[in-house]
């Protein structure tokens, strides 16, 4: 019944425009969070059905994040509802600021989403066994970002896994290391820790630009990978250690430009791997979320039965076209990533 079903955090994002958190006087808004924006890129853009387990608080920002949602295509019956308590001090929905703009500034952002319902998330709150044996799901994504949420999601996480993999159904996981979310629980060290305990259920492994190796592979010579040959011999070590890994892939910036598309991927398959360097000549008004959209693109292409090649191309374009719109998901369309795919850029024909 499902193509996706995602585990992760939903926040709602304040977006102050061209002006600055501290100054402004209006804020947009959008949701955000990486396992929910992969669903909703493959709902939304590749015309999939995916569905979202996640937790909101029942107040107007939790019904705000949900409307949101329902934009964005995907299934909200698996959300799970926490009672309001009046001032938010039992749980609450987790909230973010991030400004744009151009030049080589640093982006600046602002999380507040401690307390959050999601991350009170408990082993038996989803019955899993029903939602991947009943109801039906080809494939499941959770990653990094819920699971350092607290000891609790990652407990949810495995919980998940292990019945996603006891049902036949296919794991995708992304890193996506926090500094922020891991600061007061380990750092790296335990993010890999516990990357490396999930590892044994991951079908296919994302991984941030320079810190997948660190993050899985502990001994491996680490990034950067400047060629598909050192990419396929990091891999290797990877498939060597958790044979049940089959693809790995990972996005990465080519070159220090502020506001043009500069990346490209790495995608290995069993013994294969495939590099796209797609210069498409793109504007870049919001980085935000570009991963998560390569993802979704990659999944669709592994989804649909296509080559490691054309899946990585339809990552790649997916992912660049996300930057040239504000918000953390993609507003592209699939004509638009198939024009990207053939390099005619945002896909504008003459
Ligand atoms: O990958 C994009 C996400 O980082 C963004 O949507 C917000 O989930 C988020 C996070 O924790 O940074």
């Amino acid at each position: 019944r499902w193509d996706l079903l995602s585990l992760g955090e939903v926040m709602l994002r304040f977006d102050p425009g061209e002006d600055r958190i501290s100054r402004t006087r209006n804020f947009r808004v959008w949701e955000g969070g990486g396992e929910y924006n992969v669903a909703r890129g493959l709902r939304r853009c590749f015309g999939l059905r995916s569905s979202v387990v996640t937790a909101l608080v029942d107040n107007p920002v939790g019904r705000l994040v949900e409307d949101l949602m329902l934009q964005g295509g995907v299934d909200l019956s698996h959300v799970l509802w926490t009672e309001f308590d009046g001032i938010g001090s039992e749980a609450r929905n987790g909230i973010y600021f991030l400004e744009r703009g151009f030049g080589n500034r640093p982006a600046m952002g602002m999380m507040d989403r401690a307390h959050t319902a999601i991350a009170q998330i408990k082993p038996g709150d989803v019955n899993w066994d029903e939602i991947f044996g009943q109801e039906g799901v080809r494939w499941f994504h959770t990653g990094g970002i819920f699971c350092a949420l607290s000891d609790s999601a990652a407990a949810v996480a495995r919980e998940a896994m292990e019945s996603a993999k006891r049902h036949g159904v296919v794991v995708s996981f992304d890193c996506n290391y926090r500094p922020s979310l891991w600061r007061d629980r380990g750092g790296r060290i335990a993010a890999s820790r516990l990357n490396r305990e999930l590892a044994p259920m991951v079908d296919v492994l994302f991984g941030h630009d320079g810190d997948l190796s660190a993050e899985i592979c502990e001994a491996s010579g680490g990034p950067p990978w400047h060629d598909s040959a050192s990419y396929a011999a990091m891999a290797e070590r990877i498939q060597s250690e958790f044979p049940n890994i089959h693809v790995i892939a990972t996005t990465m910036r080519k070159v220090r430009t502020a506001n043009r598309n500069d990346w490209g991927a790495f995608a290995w398959m069993d013994g294969v791997v495939e590099e796209s360097i797609r210069y498409l000549d793109l504007e870049i008004l919001d980085r935000v979320g570009a991963g998560d959209s390569f993802a979704s693109g990659l999944l669709y292409g592994l989804m649909e039965g296509k080559d490691l090649k054309w899946s990585l191309d339809c990552g790649v374009a997916h992912g660049a076209l996300t930057m040239t719109t504000p918000g953390d998901s993609s507003m592209s369309t699939l004509t638009e990533v198939m024009h990207a795919m053939d390099g005619k850029g945002s896909g504008v024909q003459r």
